[in-house]
C-alpha cells in the first residue's frame, strides 16, 4: 500500500503540476481506475489538495503542511544522507529515538524526523520549544571514524550546511553564533545539539539534533524577544520537506569534504558565516564570565577569545552574548 502511494506521489512529482490522466496513473501503478480513485482519496485525507478535471485527470495543487518519509524521499539527491528515515508524527525528543537507533546499529546518515516534540531539549537540559507542524525537528546519526576531541567540528559543519540550505531556499541571510546558534536579523532561528556515543577515545556514533523554526508566526512570551522563524523574517511559508532535502544534500557534500580534507575547508566557510568574528563578546561558561574579542576558532573548532590584556583564552563551551 505505501509502495503504491510512493509511486503515485512520484508520478505527480514528475508531472510537475500538470494533469495526469486516470488511465495513465492506472497503467503506471498497474491497478484499476477504481483503485486509483481510492488512492487519490487517501492522499486527500493526508492533506493533499488535488484538482480533478474530466478528461484531463488529476493534479496536485497543494501538498500538506505535514512532513512524512515520502515527502522527504521524493526528489532527495543524496547518496547516504537521509536514505534511512525514521518518522513519527509526535515524539518526546528525536534525540532519544536517535540514541536507541544508533545503539541498534542503524546506518550512517539515518535521520529521525517528527512534526512535534513534547519534550524537545537544548544543551544542559534546557527546553527546546517544538510546536506542531511548524518546524524541522530532526536528528542525524553518523558513525565517523574521528577522535572524540574532533566531534565539536561536526556541530560547526552542521551549522554551515543549514545556513547554506536556508540561503538556497529563502531570501534570507543567516549568521552563525558560536557554537550552535543560527541567527536571522539578530534572533535565533536554529539550534543545534550534538551528542556522542563513545568509549574511551573511539566515537561510536554522533547524534546531531537540529531545531529549525520554519513556519511559526509567533512564539510564547518567554521566547518572543530572542526567537524567530523563517516565516517571520521572510514573510513567506517554506516547504519543510524541501528544506530538509537541501540540508541533507549540503551536509553530505560538506561531510565528505571533511572526511577527506579535514576541518580546514569547513572552518573557512564557518568563519565566513560567523557573526561574532572580531567583535567584542561576553562568554558565560560554567566557571564564570569572560569578556574579550572573538578572534576566531582554532583547528578543533574551539573559540578563541582575546582578553583586554592580550592573552588568548580557549573557550570549549559557553553561551555567547554579542
Ligand atoms: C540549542 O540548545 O539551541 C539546541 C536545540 C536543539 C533542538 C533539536 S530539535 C531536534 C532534536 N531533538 C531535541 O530534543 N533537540 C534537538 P541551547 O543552545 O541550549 O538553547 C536552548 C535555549 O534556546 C532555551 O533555553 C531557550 O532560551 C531558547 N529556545 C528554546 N526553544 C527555542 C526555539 N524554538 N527557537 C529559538 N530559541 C529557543
Amino acid at each position: 500500500e505505501t509502495g503504491i502511494r510512493t509511486k503515485l506521489l512520484e508520478a505527480f512529482s514528475k508531472a510537475n503540476g500538470e494533469f495526469l490522466s486516470g488511465q495513465k496513473i492506472s497503467d503506471y501503478l498497474g491497478c484499476s481506475r477504481t483503485a486509483v480513485w481510492k488512492h487519490i482519496e487517501e492522499l486527500r485525507k493526508e492533506g493533499y489538495e488535488l484538482e480533478a478535471v474530466r478528461r484531463l485527470g488529476y493534479r496536485i495543487i497543494k501538498k500538506p503542511d505535514k512532513i512524512s518519509s515520502n515527502e522527504i524521499k521524493l526528489g532527495l539527491e543524496t547518496e547516504f544522507m537521509g536514505r534511512t528515515i525514521h518518522f513519527e508524527p509526535v515524539v518526546t525528543s528525536t534525540q532519544k529515538i536517535a540514541h536507541q537507533l544508533a545503539n541498534d546499529g542503524t546506518p550512517e546518515g539515518t535521520i529521525v524526523v517528527t512534526d512535534e516534540q513534547t519534550s524537545g531539549r537544548g544543551r544542559m537540559a534546557r527546553e527546546w520549544h517544538s510546536p506542531k507542524e511548524t518546524g524541522i525537528w530532526m536528528s542525524i546519526i553518523l558513525h565517523p571514524n574521528i577522535p572524540v576531541s574532533n566531534t565539536p567540528q561536526l556541530t560547526l559543519l552542521t551549522a554551515v550546511a543549514i545556513v547554506q540550505a536556508i540561503e538556497e531556499e529563502t531570501s534570507l541571510t543567516p549568521h552563525i553564533k558560536w557554537p550552535n546558534d543560527i541567527l536571522i536579523n539578530g534572533k535565533k532561528a536554529v539550534g543545534i545539539l550534538t551528542e556522542l556515543i563513545a568509549e574511551a577515545d573511539r566515537v561510536h556514533s554522533v547524534i546531531i539534533g537540529t531545531g529549525i523554526n520554519v513556519n511559526q508566526e509567533k512564539f510564547p512570551e518567554h521566547l518572543e524577544e530572542i526567537a524567530t522563524s523563517l516565516k517571520i523574517e521572510s514573510g513567506k511559508k517554506s516547504d519543510r520537506a524541501k528544506i530538509i532535502q537541501t540540508i541533507l544534500l549540503r551536509f553530505e557534500t560538506l561531510y565528505l569534504l571533511y572526511l577527506k580534507e579535514g576541518f580546514k575547508p569547513i572552518k573557512l566557510l564557518w568563519e565566513s558565516y560567523s557573526i561574532s568574528m572580531n567583535k567584542p563578546i561576553t562568554a558565560r561558561t560554567l566557571n564564570g564570565t569572560l569578556q574579550g574579542e572573538a578572534i576566531g576558532i582554532d583547528d578543533n573548532g574551539v573559540l578563541l577569545l582575546k582578553k583586554a590584556d592580550g592573552e588568548i583564552e580557549k573557550i570549549y563551551s559557553a553561551d555567547i552574548e554579542l
